[in-house]
């Protein structure tokens, strides 16, 4: 494996990887994608709609995205695709995020490819992978990294040379400064004077921490052919139909993370079991288990999640309650893991008087991370919303989240 400088990439929020796929395999990989990538389209012709042209999403798409495990194309992964799976366990990608979480076993949450345009699309907008409205403010994953390090980090690795992806250095780390809010609300289409163009050549890797600033430059036309996904602790992904095409070896691992999956399932139901009963050391306790090297930080943040995920879990039950905004009805009713929301069918684990029991324990935070009024800061995966974008609830901790229920 390369050697891997994690103070930096704690520091910096990125990481340049040399050779993330060695280079004598290179050609391998992009054999086994260029398959799935007429595979794909041949999926997107026969699902176009009717105004739709012949190739479907293929040719109205910004950027083309290619979802290896969680659309149709699972089912048309073989023998002779699955280097496009195996790459992902490569030592200087799978390796080094394990290093890079801390994490000895570190699991693949989600396998896709980001494809060059069919037409010219230009800039897109400058972000944050992050929606508070359903997950938690930024503020709350800034003290959860700096306490101890990111739960789950991202991978950009282009098969052909790629300059598209722009980042702003520690940014991870902060809230947008005055200068880049005024940049971005201007026109979030343009360069921030903050940001730094990465330069990948082929095979190499730009691995990188999630709230950090970052922009897809360019879809133009010029080929790109760009794996994209990340690691955590756990994975999204839960149709293994395909590992039967891998090595053994990798079919082992890809069970592995399932296996580590349904373990943090079930701390999540213990957690949320815990709040029902009122019990606030077996909470703490369910909470560890999620995350055993994380402090109060970490255990609030967390809590934040798992407010969100009490209230998809009310929100299964009839009748749904409460009212909420549509753009957090639409998130949450989609299943998100690396922030423990496990999608529709995790509610079934609760009774609807457990989930109402549950939502009346969690309202009052839901109260405190609302604000008075719909407010909008730019660089987030948000439109105006009545959520903090930045701010945790202040003087807020675990004890006091338990002292609430009492
Ligand atoms: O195109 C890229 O490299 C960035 C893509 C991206 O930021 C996103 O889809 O969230
Ligand atoms: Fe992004």
């Amino acid at each position: 494996m390369s050697s891997v400088d994690r103070d930096r990439f704690l520091e910096e929020g990125y990481l340049i990887v040399k050779e993330a796929v060695p280079r004598d395999k290179l050609e391998l990989v992009r054999t086994a994608y260029e398959k799935l990538v007429d595979r794909q389209r041949e999926i997107w012709s026969a699902e176009r709609a009717p105004d739709d042209p012949p190739g479907g999403q293929w040719e109205t798409a910004r950027q083309p995205r290619l979802n290896l495990t969680g659309s149709p194309l699972v089912d048309r992964l073989d023998r002779e695709t699955a280097p496009a799976v195996e790459v992902w366990l490569e030592e200087n990608i799978r390796g080094v995020s394990s290093t890079l979480l801390d994490e000895p076993t570190a699991a693949v949450t989600q396998m896709m490819m980001m494809c060059s345009p069919v037409r010219d699309h230009g800039p897109a907008q400058w972000h944050r992978d992050l929606h508070p409205i359903d997950t938690a403010p930024l503020q709350g994953y800034i003290d959860d990294i700096v306490e101890a390090g990111p739960r789950y980090v991202q991978w950009n690795i282009p098969l052909y040379d790629d300059s598209v992806l722009w980042v702003v250095p520690g940014s991870h780390l902060r809230f947008n400064t005055p200068e880049e809010n005024a940049v971005m609300g201007a026109d979030p289409c343009q360069p921030v004077p903050s940001g730094v163009q990465t330069h990948l050549e082929a095979g190499d890797g730009v691995v990188y921490i999630l709230p950090i600033l970052h922009w897809g430059s360019n879809y133009s036309t010029l080929l790109r052919r760009t794996v994209h996904g990340g690691f955590s602790t756990h994975t999204g992904i839960d149709d293994l139909s395909f590992i039967q095409h891998l090595s053994q070896q990798a079919a082992d691992t890809f069970e592995g993370f399932v296996e580590q999956s349904n373990d943090m399932r079930q701390h999540t139901e213990s957690a949320l079991r815990a709040v029902i009963a009122g019990n606030g050391r077996a909470y703490t306790e369910a909470l560890d288990g999620l995350h055993r090297k994380r402090g109060e930080k970490g255990r609030i943040l967390s809590t934040v999640f798992l407010c969100k995920t009490a209230l998809s879990i009310r929100l299964s039950k009839e009748p749904p309650f409460p009212e909420i905004p549509e753009d957090l009805d639409r998130r949450i009713r989609g299943a998100h893991p690396i922030t423990l929301n496990w999608g529709s069918e995790f509610g079934d684990r609760f009774t609807a008087s457990e989930a109402e029991a549950l939502w009346e324990r969690f309202a009052p935070l839901d109260t405190l991370l609302r604000t008075a009024e719909e407010q909008f800061v730019p660089g987030f995966q948000s439109d105006p919303m009545i959520y903090h974008f930045n701010d945790m609830p202040s003087n807020y901790a675990t004890s006091d989240f338990i002292a609430s229920w009492y």
